[in-house]
């Protein structure tokens, strides 16, 4: 049984109904929980409505992509995940949750993000030598019968606090209080997310891939020009990122070829 949603994330959902529409109109809420993208199939699965939000304040089994780890300590970082049930949007939603991140953390705290193909949300790329680092990722999960698509789960994790995640990631991670300098309020943060994924599946809905498209690209300057390694089914390869096509997929140039990557690892070897 969820519990009641803490009024500071209340708060700052009232504050952004008009702008939200249905994304976010049922939200349930666990003080802990195993994986909030588990909780939400569970909802799904029993007819929850698209746009149902199911947040934790700690995870006990948050994962990544490829049976990964999402540290989910409590207190740190916003775990969220929201019920989509929108065929036409589905092999957009990462890319949606990417630009959603960006678009609503600037929104809720001035702080400036970019997207890294495919779902990682980082530090703005600077002159200097270090990387940039990770503060958000995204795990879209489809779930489909006999029927076709039955809904997609957008898990979201978002690191607030440096506590958020552990040394062994220190130097590749970072926080949005870590970057400002300063305390942040998570409420903000969760609404203005919300908000921004819902301005984006709007086009989605009516078959308008574009505008998604555009912003993504805008806010990914590393999917062009950055020299990357890639990991396919055909082997590895090394190549320079020419952007994404209008599927969505990596584009990587080697020597005169320009190879399509779907999904898997991609190692990011020069920062632009
Ligand atoms: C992701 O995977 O980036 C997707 C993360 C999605 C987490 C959300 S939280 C709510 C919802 N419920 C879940 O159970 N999951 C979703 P991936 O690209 O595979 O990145 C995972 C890698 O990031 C790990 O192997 C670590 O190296 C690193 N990592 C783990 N926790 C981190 C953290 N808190 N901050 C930064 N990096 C982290």
């Amino acid at each position: 049984m969820s519990e009641r949603l803490p009024a500071e994330f209340a708060a700052a959902l009232a504050a952004t109904d008009a702008r939200r529409r249905h994304i976010g109109a049922k939200v349930h809420y666990f003080s802990e929980t195993s994986s909030t993208n588990d909780v939400a199939g569970r909802y799904a699965d029993a007819g929850a409505a698209e746009g149902t939000v199911v947040i934790a304040s700690a995870q006990t089994s948050g994962r990544g992509r490829l049976g990964r780890t999402w540290y989910s300590p409590p207190g740190a970082g916003l775990y969220l995940s929201i019920v989509l049930r929108d065929r036409s949007a589905a092999p957009f939603l990462t890319l949606a949750g990417g630009v959603a991140v960006v678009e609503g953390v600037r929104a809720a705290t001035g702080l400036p993000l970019e997207i890294k193909w495919p779902n990682d949300v980082v530090t703005r790329s600077t002159n200097g030598p270090a990387p940039r680092r990770k503060i958000a990722g995204v795990l879209a999960e489809a779930s489909s019968t006999a029927e076709g698509l039955q809904h997609v789960i957008l898990g979201i994790g978002i690191n607030l606090s440096p506590a958020a995640y552990p040394p062994d990631v220190a130097n590749r991670a970072s926080s949005i209080e870590a970057e400002l300098g300063r305390a942040v309020d998570a409420g903000p943060v969760l609404a203005e997310v919300l908000a921004a994924l819902s301005v984006e599946l709007e086009p989605l809905a009516r078959g308008e891939s574009s505008p998604l498209l555009t912003r993504w690209r805008a806010l990914a300057p590393s999917a062009s020009g950055t020299s990357v390694e890639c990991e396919t089914p055909g082997g590895r390869l090394n190549g320079v990122a020419a952007g994404i096509d209008e599927s969505g997929a990596l584009l990587v140039r080697v020597g005169s070829r320009t190879e399509r990557i779907i999904s898997g690892e991609v190692v990011w070897k020069q920062a632009k």
